[in-house]
């Protein structure tokens, strides 16, 4: 006997399916989903404290492979899948590749991601291997990958899946549907780091949509946060060789770079930047202060806030919400290396009640 029944209970039933009117599918779209979406907005209470503003927290380490990416590859793969593709291909950070291969396979699709060498976090490079994806370790950066998996897919039979493919930005434009309807409004301020440049895209498209419809009386200001080591968009200029811990943001050249800007400039926001000592600061602070445990990428946007208050630049009382984009699991060293040492205790009660601090 099920207990579903029992109780009427609903599933959550993936992006697509849930906001089917908004996304360009028919009835002939194959739907594969790995029912993403519906990920917590958590309220941030020391960090609204902290801050001066109301602050949730839109948990995207919640989805099925631990990131936003989720949202856009059900309606890339999806496509693709209408389309008669049998592998699809795409550049990554690491949460791409992860969430590509996961759909792929699931579609019966061969997946195949291009990762730069020695610079993709562990957690993501384990679940590319996991679901089966032709793996290619390239000697070179995210931007070498993307314009790699571009060749291919322009002069062979396989379908890209990167954000330049427009059916990513309309599934990642959920996430802000999402906010909305969990809310009753939109945010005064929507934070988020930025790398590629897709998701502060996506976001703002989904904003405008459900303003145009009347189902948000306002649009947020969207502020977008970079790694000072891969900053273009803020410098204004290619960066060569991107640097940053931030592994996920480690990108020179965004695809989506003129998006991002209109984003910025429509909504009267701002993209900025922040040092890697402020990324690896806000990642522990909300892990420990809120227990949402994200990447350090993730943290970006909450860096930036942290930035803008010490320099007395963030406004008061505002809603703000910040996208965490992906799962603290992926990419544990971060929080290891300046951990000390787990205590080891023999199975006697009065020791560990010693070393806990009880007695
Ligand atoms: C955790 O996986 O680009 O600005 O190839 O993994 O939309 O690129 C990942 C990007 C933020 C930046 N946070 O989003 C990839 C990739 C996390 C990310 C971003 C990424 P975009």
């Amino acid at each position: 006997m099920s207990l579903f029944k029992k109780s009427g209970a609903h599933q959550w039933r993936g992006v697509i399916k849930e906001y089917e009117k908004r996304l360009p599918v028919s009835s002939k779209t194959p739907i594969v989903t790995l029912n993403e979406g519906g990920t917590p907005l958590i309220y941030a209470c020391v960090l609204s404290e902290m801050l001066g503003n109301d602050v949730w927290l839109k948990f995207e380490g919640a989805n099925p492979t631990g990131s936003f990416k989720d949202r856009g590859m059900t309606m890339a793969i999806s496509k693709a899948a209408e389309d008669g593709a049998k592998a699809v291909i795409c550049a990554s950070t690491g949460n791409t590749s992860a969430s590509a291969a996961a759909y792929a396979t699931k579609a019966g699709m061969v997946p195949v991601v291009l990762v730069p060498q020695g610079k993709i976090a562990m957690g993501k490079l384990a679940q590319a291997i996991a679901h089966g994806a032709k793996l290619l370790q390239v000697k070179g950066n995210f931007d070498d990958c993307l314009t790699l998996a571009k060749q291919l897919s322009e002069q062979y039979p396989v379908s890209l899946v990167n954000s330049v493919n427009p059916y990513r930005i309309e599934g990642q434009k959920t996430a802000s549907f999402e906010v909305i309807d969990a809310l009753g409004f939109a945010p005064d301020i929507h934070v988020m780091p930025v790398g590629n440049a897709g998701n502060i895209t996506a976001y703002w498209k989904g904003y405008k949509e459900y303003y145009a419809d009347r189902i948000s009386k306002s649009l947020p200001a969207m502020w977008g946060f970079q790694a000072k080591g891969a900053a273009p968009i803020v410098r204004g200029k290619i960066v060569k060789n991107p640097e940053t811990l931030a592994t996920a943001i480690r990108i020179g050249n965004p695809a989506s770079w003129k998006q991002a800007e209109q984003a910025r400039d429509e909504s009267k926001g701002l993209i900025d930047m922040v040092s890697d000592a402020e990324i690896l600061s806000a990642y522990r602070l909300v892990a420990a202060k809120e227990g949402v445990f994200v990447e350090p990428s993730s943290a970006a946007g909450l860096a930036g806030l942290i930035k803008y208050k010490a320099a007395k630049k963030l406004p008061k009382g505002k809603k703000i919400v910040i996208t965490v984009t992906g799962n603290g699991l992926k990419d544990i060293q971060w929080i290891l290396n300046g951990a000390d040492k787990p205590i080891t205790v023999p199975v006697d009660v009065k020791k560990a009640a010693k070393v806990i601090g009880l007695s």
